[in-house]
């Protein structure tokens, strides 16, 4: 029953994100009516898209202010068009591929230029103050969405570390276990995949760790259970499934970068007047509005110019891209 309840409202129809709180309430409600343990914000979609540890709601998420009025893209298409290599190429292999992906035991170890390094156990850092942040998403291959993330700001995590002045930059790296993330039996990318930030941009209040999405843990094929989120920067400096997190003084070298250092730089800042190499980024296609209804022209910075733009004064954005 709590399906019917749901799917009476579809994604399609949330106008904004008053109508979709709204609706989250509706589910609320529905889901302890119908004395079930997992509420859903999208129902359906769920049952369809997700593997086996999914369907798990995240206690306690404090809302926030962050993208209000944006209208979040479906859950479906969020969970269901996706990158990550290590779970499969083409968009929909990642989805099916998901339960390849265990998340448990995680850790992830932090290390390099601070003064506390430590291994820090998943369990604790589900147990960290959660949020909900929409922010838009935007890849280097010109489609974009709107995610409601869960998590945490990546700063306030990395501070508990404390960062020594020799750390310049942070590298983070994903899991590597051929068993798990059945992509990497493969020479495709240069395992394991590897991103980084500068240590300024890592410590920005946008700079996220997510670990959910619509109010439930991340499922495997968006990076479970732990990845970064750089709204600001194409996807791919949102890097998935984290075990290891290194402040360095050197500039770490990102997996895309060392595969072709021509097309995709360190930075990766969204630019709409810095084309790809192989095509433009002037205008993107948003996931879940039709083939023909979905174009949208692309922001600097994503849109967040005014919060970042800052942390790029004097930079080349051409040369640094
Ligand atoms: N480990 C890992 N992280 C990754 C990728 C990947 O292949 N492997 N793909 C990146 C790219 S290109 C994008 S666009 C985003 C996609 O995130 P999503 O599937 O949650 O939309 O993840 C990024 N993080
Ligand atoms: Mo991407």
């Amino acid at each position: 029953m709590i399906i019917k309840q749901v799917s009476r409202i579809k994604p399609s129809e949330i106008t904004d994100r008053d109508v979709w709180l709204r609706r989250r309430e509706l589910i609320k409600a529905a889901a302890v009516g119908a004395g079930l343990a997992l509420g859903g914000a999208s129902g359906l979609a769920h049952a369809l898209y997700t593997g086996p540890e999914n369907h798990q709601r995240i206690a306690g998420i404090r809302e926030t202010d962050y993208g209000r009025g944006l209208k979040p893209t479906a859950y479906r298409h969020i969970t269901s068009y996706n990158n990550f290599y290590e779970l499969g190429y083409g968009k929909r292999v990642p989805a099916e591929n998901a339960e390849f992906l265990k998340t448990r035991p995680w850790t992830v170890k932090v290390s390099g230029e601070c003064n506390k390094p430590a291994v820090v156990d998943v369990e604790d850092i589900l147990k960290m103050d959660q949020e909900e942040r929409v922010y838009r998403f935007r890849c280097v291959e010109a489609w974009a969405m709107v995610v409601p993330w869960v998590g945490f700001p990546l700063g306030a995590f990395l501070q508990r570390f404390e960062p020594t002045s020799r750390a310049k930059f942070v590298e983070f790296t994903t899991l590597y276990d051929p068993e798990r993330l059945p992509g990497q039996k493969r020479n495709v990318l240069d395992w394991p995949y590897r991103e980084g930030l500068r240590i300024d941009e890592a410590m920005h209040p946008l700079a996220f760790l997510a670990t959910g999405l619509y109010g439930e843990l991340l499922p495997a094929q968006n990076g479970a259970p732990l990845r970064l989120v750089v709204p600001w920067k194409y996807g791919f400096k949102s890097i998935k499934s984290i075990v290891s997190i290194r402040f360095t003084e050197q500039m770490p070298l990102n997996t895309w970068r060392r595969i072709a250092e021509d097309e995709y730089g360190f930075y990766a800042n969204v630019n709409p007047d810095v084309p790809h190499p192989r095509w433009s980024q002037k205008r993107h296609r948003v996931l879940g509005r039709g083939l023909f209804g979905g174009k949208e022209d692309t922001q600097l910075f994503n849109g967040y110019a005014e919060e970042v733009a800052g942390l790029y004064k004097g930079m080349d954005l051409r040369k640094n891209f």
